[in-house]
């Protein structure tokens, strides 16, 4: 299909296709079974994600979903509290697992834009007492994805580590998109690592991968953590095919981050200059891009069925809410395309020529 044909699809960086060095790598991987420790490519990735993030160990697990659940199953026991922001991912959008599986309670905090502070947190830090079971986790979300990709600085992230640490508490990052947040603040990525215990990262988000995402941590955290991931049914036999492309968006994806950010700031700019969409450009830090159509009178579902006649896919994320991410299988055309359709959409009559 050329590229005038394919869709171009800003729902989400999940939809990104394996390279062709991807596909290579897969198909000449060594594998073994992963359950006995024995796949070669798996245990090569999980050495360099624990390299890259300057932690002891690593842990390949299915999705970032899981990456998350399993630091929260470790960190924590039964009835304990785990806080995070109002808006964060393992709160809405991970199927109520924390409670399912941990036993937790989310205590969630309300926040500007998507970003803990320890004044925010120390309120809502509770000891075990015969009332209650006590915060037993700390979770920042980096960057944030409801908050519309918003990346921590690293003196915010070092104060909550550092006054944890005081309280004995852990930090667990959803790291899912980190490699933006270090793309963004041009800093290495273990630097924002060393400021949790524990760091998920995702190579199907935004790296290109197909399939996978990292849990790192100590070494007695990762020994655990496996026999959790045993638990949820993630251990994965021969994944030695799919470690192979994770080794390989490692390498070679986080080089195209900056170009995914400028796009995500193109379509921030023109979609200001749209009139009806809210939008504050200046928010816009990585490759998530959030706008709100209230002002055009649209409904989300006519606005995005205009759009996808127009082979333009984006999100509908509550009421007037759209959300846009850009990823290496884009073009700046593609996202040029993308404005067009939407300033068809809101009425903008097309220039002459
Ligand atoms: N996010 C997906 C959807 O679930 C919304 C997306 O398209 O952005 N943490 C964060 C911050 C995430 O954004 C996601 C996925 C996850 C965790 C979960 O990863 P998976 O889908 O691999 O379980």
């Amino acid at each position: 299909m050329n590229r005038q044909d394919r869709p171009v699809d800003l729902r989400s960086d999940t939809v990104t296709l394996p390279t062709p060095a991807m596909r290579r790598a897969m198909s000449e991987a060594e594998v073994g079974d992963d359950v006995f420790g024995e796949d070669p490519t798996v245990n090569a990735l999980e050495a360099r994600a624990a390299e890259i993030s300057g932690k002891e160990a690593a842990l390949y697990v299915p999705s970032g979903t899981m990456g998350n659940q399993i630091a929260i199953a470790v960190h924590t026991s039964p009835g304990q509290e785990v806080v995070c922001e109002e808006h964060s991912h393992i709160m809405l959008y991970e199927m109520g697992t924390i409670a399912r599986f941990s036993g937790c309670l989310t205590r969630p905090i309300p926040t500007d834009d998507g970003r803990l502070t320890w004044e925010r947190i120390r309120g809502n830090i509770r000891g075990p007492s015969d009332h209650y079971g006590g915060t037993g986790l700390i979770e920042v979300e980096n960057t944030h994805n409801y908050a519309g990709g918003r990346v921590y600085a690293l003196d915010t992230l070092c104060e909550i580590k550092t006054n944890a640490s005081d309280a004995g508490i852990p930090v667990h990052m959803d790291g899912a998109r980190v490699f933006h947040a270090a793309a963004a603040l041009d800093i290495p990525l273990r630097s924002i690592a060393d400021t949790a215990e524990s760091l998920t990262f995702c190579l199907s988000k935004g790296l290109g991968a197909p399939v996978g995402s990292l849990l790192t941590g100590s070494r007695s955290f990762i020994a655990e953590s496996r026999r959790v991931r045993k638990a949820l049914g993630g251990g994965m036999r021969q994944a030695g095919v799919l470690a192979a492309a994770g080794l390989v968006a490692l390498e070679q994806s986080p080089a195209n981050i900056p170009a995914v950010h400028a796009d995500a700031r193109f379509l921030a700019d023109s979609l200001a200059d749209i009139p009806g969409i809210a939008i504050e450009p200046a928010t816009v830090e990585t490759n998530i891009v959030f706008f709100d159509i209230t002002g055009t009178g649209l409904s989300n579902q006519h606005f995005l069925g205009s759009l996808r006649e127009e082979g333009v896919l984006a999100l509908s994320l509550g009421p007037g809410r759209i959300r846009m991410v850009t990823h290496q299988d884009l073009e700046r055309a593609d996202c040029e395309r993308a404005i067009a359709a939407i300033e068809r959409a809101c009425g903008v009559p097309a220039l002459a020529g």
